[in-house]
């Protein structure tokens, strides 16, 4: 039905753009209300307009928090004008209607994006405008909602073409637009609490991410995209395009360095997400060497990372590799040259980007959503539970398996020396056959266990993972301890000469 505005209430942040929409709603004779600022721009523009504090009979409050949150205007906009009962009591209230409703909201994401601080942020969490946004596209039957400065231009246009008037069809698309703009103001406030930050904000909005179509998924028959900016992250120097299970082992290698950022020059060999190899040592070469002695086997066809520059002699070890991907952050142009031989291998620069600390899964009809396990326990968090304590070099030996455990898929076991993974029991249904799994592997690569150490990703439940390890050779072992038969290993591990730490943390990897 084609209604004729009468009324408008306007209430805008910006006012930029406006002039020529509140000309054209006075020419065609349209009262207007507005709020504080707003009323002093069309004030200046000399068109009359009437304060919304006039139609409250209360001033703005508490710092402009409560301006039109007040039945007068709640209640103009929201009335039935084709209910008796409605109309009736508007009526009865003196509660004249509202016609038009023209909001530009506090602005939330700018303040955000402007690195302002959480309080200043609060205050741009806008109530009133939001209300009014709802309220009119509620009553889109009566009303007309303009609720973007992008709709100013439509508007005029269409006040123009209709002579001051707007049909039911035009004022439910606004409301549907209206919708879209709350929605995508509390979506901004809600990525905010979770979020806290602009990289991980932005995952919540995933679609909006530049995105590429991938050959195919896990498997050929599956279908699969990445959203995600992959160029910001890494400059490709070679090979072919990187396949979804890349991608999923590259995030882990990226994940498991980062770990030894700034340190001692280390080498990580990544298969299915899981550490197969990874050394620290002096030199680049030495800790690539000994990263692939833990499992050469596995190494066949992994993925490289490093957090040193790629030399000569390093590279020339690693040409014999067959690997999928290598990533450093930098490579000598030597080095760059000869691991260019091999046509298909994957040869990425990682460059210094902030990466979001959210993670998202898909379960059932939903998403799962968590921080990332950004905690990484050192010497300094290490309780001793047990009548020894680790040696200096036990204790550097715990930290490193620490590092490698938290990377590795639940339950595990690693088992380490000081700079060096011996072997690791990955995505065992019991934590003693992950140690059963870590103690076969490194046997099967001629590692001789005794003063090894061990990590694990969570407690012991039974006193059983300290008996085999020490019968294996282990002397030391972290764990995050909490388990109600705790005592049974510690005692275990005092009546075997063995040391044990305790962190409190528990780093599960499904
Ligand atoms: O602080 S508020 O949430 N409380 C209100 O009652 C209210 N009413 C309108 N903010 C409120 N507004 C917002 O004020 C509008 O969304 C608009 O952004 C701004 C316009 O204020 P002014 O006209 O004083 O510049």
């Amino acid at each position: 039905m084609s209604k004729k505005i009468q009324s408008a209430l306007i209430s805008v942040y910006y006012k930029d753009g406006l002039e020529p929409l509140v000309r054209l709603l006075h020419e065609q004779g349209v009262k207007l209300y507005s709020t504080g600022g707003t009323q002093t721009f069309i004030e200046n523009l000399q068109i009359p307009v009437t304060a919304a504090e006039e139609l409250t009979g209360y001033p703005s409050i508490f710092g402009g928090r409560v301006k039109t949150l007040h039945p007068a205007i709640m209640g103009g906009i929201l009335y039935r004008r084709d209910d008796a009962g409605d109309v009736a009591q508007a009526a009865q209230y003196n509660i004249p209607a509202i016609d038009l409703v023209v909001v530009d909201l506090y602005p939330f994401e700018e303040t955000v994006a402007s690195g302002a601080g959480e309080e200043d942020i609060i205050e741009k969490i806008d109530i009133g405008g939001i209300s009014l946004i709802r309220a009119t596209a509620k009553n889109f039957k009566d009303t007309l909602i303009v609720s973007n400065r992008s709709q100013y231009a439509a508007v005029v246009d269409l006040l123009t073409a209709k002579a001051g008037a707007t049909d039911l069809e035009d004022r439910r698309a606004y409301a549907g637009a209206a919708f879209g703009v709350s929605s995508q103001y509390d979506g901004a406030i809600n990525s905010y609490f979770l979020g806290k930050d602009s990289a991980d904000a932005a995952l919540y909005d995933f679609q909006k991410l530049p995105s590429q179509t991938l050959r195919y998924g896990e498997n050929p028959h599956q279908s699969a995209s990445y959203f995600g900016d992959l160029e910001g992250i890494f400059d490709k120097l070679h090979g072919k395009e990187l396949s979804y299970n890349n991608l999923v082992d590259v995030d882990a290698c990226v994940n498991l360095i980062d770990e030894f950022e700034g340190g001692a020059p280390t080498f990580a060999i990544i298969k299915h997400t899981n550490a197969c190899g990874i050394a620290t040592a002096a030199t680049s070469k030495e800790a690539y060497d000994n990263a692939l002695a833990c499992d050469p086997v596995s190494a066949f066809g992994g993925v490289v990372i490093t957090n040193t520059t790629v030399d000569l002699a390093t590279a020339e070890e690693l040409n014999k590799l067959f690997m999928e991907i290598l990533i450093a952050p930098a490579y000598d142009e030597d080095a760059l040259a000869l691991l260019k031989s091999k046509k298909n291998r994957i040869l990425l620069k990682r460059n210094a980007v902030k990466l979001p600390d959210v993670m998202f899964k898909t379960i059932l009809n939903g998403v799962l959503v968590q921080d990332k396990d950004n905690a990484t326990e050192i010497a300094a968090q290490f309780t001793t539970a047990t009548e020894k304590a680790p040696t200096e070099a036990e204790v550097k030996a715990l930290e490193f398996a620490l590092k490698v455990c938290k990377h590795t898929k639940s339950n595990t076991i690693v088992l380490a020396k000081e700079n060096q993974l011996l072997a690791s029991g990955t995505g065992q249904t019991s934590r003693v056959d992950a140690l059963r799994q870590a103690i076969e592997k490194a046997k099967a690569f001629n590692f001789d266990l005794t003063g090894a150490v061990m990590a694990s990703d969570a407690f012991f439940p039974f006193a059983d993972c300290v008996e085999i390890a020490h019968l294996a050779g282990i002397t030391a072992v972290v764990q995050p301890g909490g388990s109600i038969r705790d005592k049974d290993s510690v005692d275990y591990c005092n009546a075997n000469g063995l040391a044990m730490v305790t962190t409190g943390v528990r780093h599960f990897k499904h």
